[in-house]
Formats: structure tokens, C-alpha cells, sequence
């Protein structure tokens, strides 16, 4: 039993785990290696016994945080996942995220309920176009960045030019924390500057399990020995180099995001993977406020709240169930509690609370700040709700991006309409995809409008592995939807160009479609005290 809300010991219990958690998420143009390193750290963390490498994917062994069934078969993560784990007394959400761009929406939202944020590089490509525009997002919104080169273990380009290109190109200085010995395929270990240590590795499995060490000191006898060739005094060199012309290391400025800690290693070897780890706990901060229209929320506000980022359907195949997933803000969340709902307005008792720990999803008890757990959702939740105990206030909004690619989408087989519509409109409030309807035809017209082109293939390929329906889609040429916030009455009145459509959104808001910008222009001209707005109006509560 936990002590009530308003006692020392409550606060004190609040204030122990707050300090302990940290939540953070991984980001970086594809291919980088985020799932691998992810399933590293859950390996170090104890929460998986052997590593099953994302490389293997004809086998049957996947990476953890790739569960969907597309995933798997094409060796990309499409969606984001959330899971925790212990290590060295620190309990860590970890948020593995997809890369390609078409799914950057789902990115973006998550890094909402990441308070630090790893930004992979692959050490011979480099700062990658995706990574400038995902490191941009964390920039705007302040968190720590921290920077994993991976991928050592193979030709990659010089560390100073790395880091050179991180400076240049993302306009953030570099302190590389640790330093690579070996080069080209020949990668051996790292040197720690803040320990003045060298740490070796041997062997290893492919890194199914943690890699062994030795470490030595700098000056220590031995190192002549083990360090073979010119490795020795080319790391002197290069250290040398580093301390005179770097940055210095100021924990400050980590914390501020405007200094990117950098490390080096290889996931697939587990190379550099543990150190990281350790030293990334101690730099960054426990969780961190969030900001409402009752001003910032506090984790050790002894109220719980939280919000609500992400939406799942059919995360487990044998149930077809689906998530919300909720990011604790303040206070304690307490399973059975009755909270406010700001969708619905209303009380609501929290069902099924779940914690993803790698391979299964755990019941919980209790949840501190930081802690990303997910919600049985009967339908009830949307992107960016409240959830608050004892009172009513709205966390900031959960970005929304207006769709740039439509299609016309219907049952191949008109007997499937009813799983159609069921699989449509779940996998909308997912915003997996946005769905309108067109005015000027029947309720059979149903419009999907996605930003990037592979969600497409993601609706057509979940509509049927999860819901069993051949999808027949046309692809519409508009690039552009708006919807009409004001100045009109009826769309149906509007002067609009011919290749402009009238439809509504989910929630029966009037859209229009255009085929380019020009278009949106003219209908503006055209039409007198038309207001355009780029994106959904803010939600009113649901019935
Ligand atoms: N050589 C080498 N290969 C690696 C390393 N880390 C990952 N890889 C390989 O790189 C490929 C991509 O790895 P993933 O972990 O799926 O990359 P990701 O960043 O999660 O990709 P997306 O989620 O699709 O953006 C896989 O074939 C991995 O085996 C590494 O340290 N060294
Ligand atoms: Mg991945």
C-alpha cells in the first residue's frame, strides 16, 4: 500500500523514484542501427538473455522492439515502441523509433514523452539527411541530445571528421567522451577520457551475449603489449589532440542540449555499448516537467497525470487488442484509480494497466514519472489526452501533420465492408493514417490521406494481416488538404478550381482537396473571408 497523497512519506517515495528513472528515446536516419543498440541495452539491462540480432531476418529471430509482422519482413521498423528496463539501480524507458521518414509523424510524437534523446550516426555515412531533421525537432524542444557512432566495427570515416560534420551540418559543438581504438574493421575498444582508461575487448559471440573487457589505465605497462601496431601512440596523438583543440566536457550545457556528448561503438558487437550506457544515466536528468494550460507540471507534483502519445491496435495477435500508450507526468499513477479524462471530460477508471518489458507485457501496480506504460483503450482514447487525478487541465498538444498523399480505399470483397471499416477507422486513431469522406459521393467514397508513401503500404498490408481485407486503393492527385475554419457556410457554395474536392474529416470537420498551393490560393481570392486551416481544429470533448 502506498502512503496517501499528502504525507512526507508519500513525497518522499515520490521523490526516490523520480530520481532513479530516466526516459529517453532513440533517433536517427534509417539503418543507423536503433533497434540493434536498443536490444543491447536491454541485453546489459538483464531484461533479455541473448541477443537474436536484427541482422538475422530470415531466421525467426527479430528484434524485440520490431513486433509487427511487416517489420520483420522487410527489416525496417515502421512504428515505435516503448519498453523497461533495470540497470545499475536506474529504471529506463526506452523509445525505440522508426527511421524512415514516411513515418516520422510517429517519431515526433514520441519524442514528446522523451525527456533525452540518442542520436545514432553510422560511422561511415555520417550525419544523414532524416538525422538533421529528427535532431532539429529535439533542438526545438530543448532535451539533451546525446550521440552513439555506430557501427565501428566496419569502415567508417575518421572520428575528427565526424565530429567536424556533427559541428558543421547540425550546428551543435561535439565532446567525444570516449575515443575508438582501431580503425577500418579492426575496431578493438575505447579509450574513456574521463577515466584516462582503455578499454579492450575480445572475442565475443556477435554480441548475442555482453562482450568481455579488459581494462587498463593509459600509463599502465601492459597497454604496450596489448595494443598492438601503431594503435599506441596514434591514440596518444589523437587524445592529445582532443584535449588541446575540443570542447570540454560541461554537464551543464549536455543538460541544456546545446553540447552533444559523443561516444563511439558498435552495436552489433556490443563494443562501447555498456560505457555508454553508464555515463549517459549519470548525464542526463531524471524526468522533467511537462507544460499545461495551468502552467508546467512537476513530476514530484504529488497528483498524477499524464498524456497520452501514441495509440496501437493489434499488438498482440492472439487478443487484437488495443493500447493507448501513456507517459506519467506528475505524481503516482496507481492501478484502479479513477482519473480525469479530458477527451471525454469525465471520470474514467483506468483499466489494464500494462508495462512492455522486452519480450512480455507485465501488469503494474504503480507508475512514477517517466514511466511509459500502456492502457487498455476501448475506443475512448485519442492522441494527446489528459489523464489527471483530482484535476482539469490539458497537457500541450501532441503534433499533427497534414497528409500530402491520398487515396480512394475500399473492400475488394463487398461482404468485408464491416472489417473494413472497423480496421480504417482503428488504425486512424492510431494516426497511423487520416481518413475523410467526399462530399460530393455516397458514404462508399472513403479517403485516406498518409504524409509519407509507405504508410500506404502499411494500411494495406495491416488491413490484411489484421483485419483480413484485400484493400483496393486509387491514388487521388491531390497534395494539399485544408480544413475551413471560417467564412463559410456551406462548402457545397464555394467557387473552388475543378480539380478541388469537398470532403470531412473523422470527426465531421469540412476539408477541401487541392492539387497544389496555387489552388488554395485562388479558392481564397474566390471566396470571400474564407479561413484555411493547415491543420484539425483543436478537438472538441467526445460524446
Ligand atoms: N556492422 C554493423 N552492423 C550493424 C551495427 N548495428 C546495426 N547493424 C546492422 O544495420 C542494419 C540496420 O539495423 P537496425 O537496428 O534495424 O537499424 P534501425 O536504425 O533500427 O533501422 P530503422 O528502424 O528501419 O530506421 C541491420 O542489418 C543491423 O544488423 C553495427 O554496430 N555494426
Ligand atoms: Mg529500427
Amino acid at each position: 500500500m502506498l502512503p496517501a497523497n499528502d504525507t512526507p512519506e508519500f513525497q518522499a517515495l515520490l521523490h526516490e523514484q523520480v530520481e532513479k528513472r530516466r526516459t529517453f528515446a532513440i533517433i536517427s536516419h534509417p539503418d543507423a542501427g536503433k533497434t540493434t543498440l536498443t536490444e543491447k541495452l536491454l541485453l546489459y539491462g538483464g531484461a533479455i538473455r541473448s541477443a537474436g540480432s536484427v541482422k538475422a531476418r530470415k531466421t525467426d529471430k527479430h528484434a524485440t522492439s520490431d513486433w509487427m509482422e511487416i517489420e520483420k519482413q522487410r527489416g525496417i521498423s515502421v512504428t515505435s515502441s516503448a519498453m523497461q528496463f533495470v540497470y545499475d539501480g536506474y529504471r529506463i524507458n526506452i523509445l525505440d523509433t522508426p527511421g524512415h521518414q514516411d513515418f516520422s509523424e510517429d517519431t515526433y510524437r514520441v519524442l514528446v514523452a522523451a525527456d533525452a534523446a540518442v542520436m545514432l550516426l553510422d560511422a561511415a555515412r555520417g550525419v544523414e539527411a532524416q538525422t538533421i531533421k529528427l535532431f532539429k525537432v529535439c533542438r526545438m524542444r530543448g532535451i539533451p541530445i546525446f550521440t552513439f557512432v555506430n557501427k565501428m566495427d566496419r569502415a567508417a570515416k575518421d572520428p575528427f571528421e565526424l565530429m567536424e560534420e556533427i559541428e558543421k551540418v547540425l550546428g551543435i559543438r561535439a565532446c567525444p567522451v570516449n575515443w575508438p581504438i582501431g580503425v577500418d574493421g579492426d575496431f578493438q575498444g575505447v579509450y574513456h577520457r574521463d577515466e584516462k582508461t582503455v578499454e579492450l575487448y575480445v572475442g565475443g559471440d556477435h554480441g548475442r551475449t555482453k562482450v568481455q573487457k579488459t581494462v587498463l589505465s593509459l600509463d599502465d605497462p601492459a597497454l604496450e603489449s596489448a595494443l598492438e601496431g601503431n594503435y599506441r601512440p596514434r591514440l596518444r596523438d589523437e587524445i592529445e589532440l582532443l584535449d588541446e583543440a575540443g570542447d570540454d566536457f560541461d554537464l551543464e550545457k549536455v543538460r541544456a542540449g546545446e553540447l552533444t556528448p559523443m561516444f563511439f561503438g558498435s552495436a552489433i558487437t556490443n563494443f562501447g555499448v555498456e560505457p555508454f550506457l553508464y555515463r549517459f544515466l549519470r548525464y542526463t536528468l531524471p524526468p522533467t516537467s511537462r507544460d499545461s494550460d495551468i502552467g508546467p507540471i512537476e513530476p514530484e507534483d504529488p497528483q498524477f497525470s499524464g498524456f497520452i502519445f501514441k495509440i496501437q491496435a493489434n499488438m498482440n495477435p492472439a487478443h487484437r487488442d488495443r493500447l493507448a500508450f501513456l507517459r506519467v507526468v506528475s505524481g503516482v499513477f496507481r492501478k484502479g484509480m479513477s482519473v480525469w479524462h479530458s477527451g471525454t471530460g469525465k471520470e474514467l477508471q483506468v483499466k489494464q494497466p500494462q508495462q512492455f518489458m522486452a519480450d512480455e507485457r507485465e501488469g503494474v501496480e504503480n507508475a512514477y514519472p517517466g514511466d511509459i506504460i500502456g492502457l487498455f483503450d476501448p475506443g475512448v482514447y485519442r492522441l494527446g489526452d489528459t489523464l489527471s487525478e483530482g484535476r482539469k487541465f490539458h497537457f500541450e498538444k501532441i503534433p499533427v501533420f497534414a497528409p500530402e498523399r491520398f487515396a480512394r480505399v475500399r473492400p475488394m470483397d463487398s461482404m468485408k465492408r464491416k472489417q473494413f471499416q472497423k480496421g480504417i477507422s482503428q488504425l486512424s486513431e492510431e494516426g497511423a493514417i487520416q481518413t475523410f469522406l467526399r462530399n460530393e459521393t455516397g458514404l462508399e467514397e472513403m479517403i485516406v490521406g498518409v504524409v509519407g508513401e509507405l504508410q500506404f503500404d502499411v494500411l494495406t498490408y495491416r488491413l490484411k494481416s489484421e483485419y483480413g481485407v484485400d484493400l483496393v486503393m486509387d491514388r487521388l492527385s491531390w497534395r494539399f488538404v485544408r480544413w475551413v475554419t471560417g467564412g463559410c457556410g456551406d462548402t457545397a457554395d464555394l467557387q473552388l478550381t475543378s480539380t478541388s474536392a469537398r470532403g470531412f474529416d473523422a470527426r465531421n470537420n469540412p476539408v477541401l482537396f487541392f492539387e497544389n498551393e496555387w489552388s488554395i490560393r485562388l479558392a481564397c481570392e474566390k471566396n470571400r473571408g474564407l479561413e484555411l486551416g493547415e491543420i484539425a481544429p483543436r478537438e472538441k470533448a467526445a460524446k
